[in-house]
């Protein structure tokens, strides 16, 4: 059996159904209950604004400051307008900067843990608007 993972932070619980000729049973069993951990974004909160730094000093205004927080060693994602990129797992509690290069406009970010298998854990996503430096 696979599962998907919940929202973060909420208890999930799972019914089992069985599938037999081609017809669902009835949910026979309630599984335990899981609550999925995400790390925390500090920043951007959704529904914000973030200002794009030009980190590369080439004159152009390009990336966003994306903080979040670690509260497991695991490794984790971070999936910006949904392209993922993997990073190693830091001290529980460590906080983390990633500029990431945007055009100015509407932007998601999200971040999971992920497990040694690749796959993710729960998501927590922030969707912000990026604009040029006054
Ligand atoms: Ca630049």
């Amino acid at each position: 059996m696979s599962v998907r993972p919940g929202a973060p932070d909420r208890s999930t619980g799972y019914a089992v159904t069985q599938e037999i000729a081609g017809t669902d049973s009835a949910p026979v069993a309630l599984s335990q209950r899981y609550t999925y951990l995400a790390p925390t974004i500090i920043e951007p909160q959704n529904g914000a604004t973030a200002t794009l730094w030009d980190i590369d000093g080439n004159g152009e205004p390009d990336s966003v400051l994306f903080q979040l927080t670690l509260d497991e060693s695991e490794p984790y994602a971070v999936l910006v307008n949904g392209i993922r990129t993997d990073f190693e797992p830091a001290a529980a509690g460590t906080t983390r900067e990633h500029f990431v290069p945007l055009a100015p406009g509407e932007h998601t970010i999200e971040v999971a843990y992920r497990a040694g298998t690749g796959e993710l854990g729960a998501l927590r996503g922030t969707t912000f608007d990026a604009v040029l430096p006054q």
